[in-house]
């Protein structure tokens, strides 16, 4: 047999079909072409400049919605969407967020649970990047436990009435239409809410030190007066968000493959050209632990990813099991991430190099779509029959 590629050590990409491969070639090059060049700059700004430049760009590629069926999106499988965000992350999480709140969570809502019309009006639109979407679920005072939310819609007439506030909404201020999550008298119900509705206000949320090559945002809803046609008709009940976080969590466990993947190639990289003591850094055995047990994450990583969207494709992929792959490559990212920064030294700390960059990152992707205590939770109720969450 040949000696393992030292970038693709267990050989996982040698599985993928023609058409994965093409995927994941042309979103790298993509990548490395027209975002690599500029992220660190996005960063250190604390912001996107072109949010709409971006989503028109993403939408010509055909990655938002990416993984949905009709209304102009690609009816890709999910090893191919899941691909597609592993090399997005590779260049930076905000990225790939960027194409999960569009297509896993705002365009998964509208398409799973929204109206004939709903769909014709807000999906074509979304899947080319001529309008952005946000989905707002969290608040103040309801993160991991959304069921708790206080933001509330009534019913008026034959209209509804939106109040409260959601936080840390990404996109949010950027958004045409934003998926609004809320209490009514018959339980959580979606709501399509356009962005210039009287009542609507996004602000940006500023001083973050992770998640820069992002726009987040608190959101607030005064009198929001929308009509019947905005609520989406299918959406009954908590189960109905967390079925769409469901699937941005699968593009995690990729994403966080990638930019795993993206440290642990910076590190290789750099220890082999950096000397000291006579030597390149690369050649000290404390050095080569370092990259071996990299080599053991960003594999073990890649391959979770793998099986997760094989079993998703045979429509055999369960929520725990997405539980699983969010909280082993997260972490497995978080650890690769921290090794590759000690490895570069001061330089480590600047944005010149990836390393830094990616572990700010990953302490937002830790924390969204369910904290690690959440997964780990969920995977104890899973094995146990036995709820701690509360
Ligand atoms: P629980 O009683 O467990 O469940 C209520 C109903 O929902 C069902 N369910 C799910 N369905 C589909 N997928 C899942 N993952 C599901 N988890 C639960 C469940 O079967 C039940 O259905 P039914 O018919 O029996 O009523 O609800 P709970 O209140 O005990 O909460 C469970 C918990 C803690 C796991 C859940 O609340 C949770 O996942 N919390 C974390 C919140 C979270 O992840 N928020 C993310 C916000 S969006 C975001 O962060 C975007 S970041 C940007 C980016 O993605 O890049
Ligand atoms: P809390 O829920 O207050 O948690 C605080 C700590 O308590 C955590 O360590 C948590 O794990 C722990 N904890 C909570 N409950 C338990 C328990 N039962 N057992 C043990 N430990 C527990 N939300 C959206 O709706 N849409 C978005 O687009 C979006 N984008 C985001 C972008 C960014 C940059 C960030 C940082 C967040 C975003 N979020 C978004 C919000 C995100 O989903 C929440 O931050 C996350 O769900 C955690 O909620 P919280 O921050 O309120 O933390």
């Amino acid at each position: 047999p040949a000696a393992p590629d030292p970038l693709d050590f267990l050989a996982v990409d040698a599985s993928l079909s023609a058409e994965e491969a093409a995927v994941r070639d042309t979103v790298r090059e993509f990548g490395r072409r027209e975002l690599l060049p500029h992220v660190a700059e996005w960063f250190e700004a604390g912001t996107l400049p072109d949010p709409r430049g971006l989503a028109r760009q993403f939408g010509r590629l055909g990655l938002l919605g990416m993984h949905l069926q009709g209304y102009g999106c690609a009816g890709a499988s999910a090893v191919c969407y899941g691909l597609a965000c592993r090399e997005l992350e590779a260049v930076d999480s905000g990225l790939r967020s960027f194409v999960s709140v569009q297509g896993s969570l705002a365009m998964t809502a509208i398409h799973r649970y929204g109206s004939a019309e709903q769909k014709e009006e807000w999906l074509p639109r979304m899947a080319a990047g001529e309008a952005i979407g946000c989905f707002a679920l969290t608040e103040p005072d309801a993160g991991s436990d959304p069921g708790s939310m206080r933001t509330r819609a009534r019913r008026d007439g034959t209209d509804w009435v939106l109040d409260g506030a959601k936080l840390w909404i990404t996109n949010g201020s950027v958004a045409d239409v934003a998926v609004v999550w809320a209490r009514t008298d018959e339980g959580v119900r979606g709501f399509v809410v356009p962005t210039d509705t009287p009542g609507f206000t996004a602000t940006v949320i500023h001083r973050k030190l992770s998640l820069r090559a992002s726009v987040t945002s608190a959101l607030s809803f005064d009198g929001v007066r929308l009509p019947e046609a905005a609520r989406l008709p299918l959406a009954e009940g908590l189960g109905a968000p967390l079925s769409c976080l469901n699937e941005a969590r699968f593009g995690i466990v990729w994403g966080a493959a990638g930019a795993a993947r993206a440290c642990y190639e910076a590190a290789l990289a750099y220890t082999a050209s950096r000397e000291q003591f006579g030597r390149p850094v690369a050649a000290f055995q404390l050095t080569q632990r370092k990259l071996a047990d990299m080599v053991v994450d960003v594999n073990q990583a890649a391959l979770t990813a793998l099986h997760l969207g094989r079993l998703k494709d045979a429509g055999a992929c369960h929520h725990q099991q997405v539980s699983f792959g969010k909280l082993a490559n997260v972490a497995a990212a978080r650890r690769v991430a921290a090794a590759a920064r000690s490895l570069h030294g001061a330089n480590g700390i600047t944005l010149d190099y990836p390393v830094l960059r990616h572990l700010l990152n990953l302490e937002t992707v830790a924390t969204y779509e369910g904290t690690e205590e959440i997964h780990a939770l969920s995977i104890g109720r899973a094995v146990t029959g036995i709820s701690a969450f509360r």
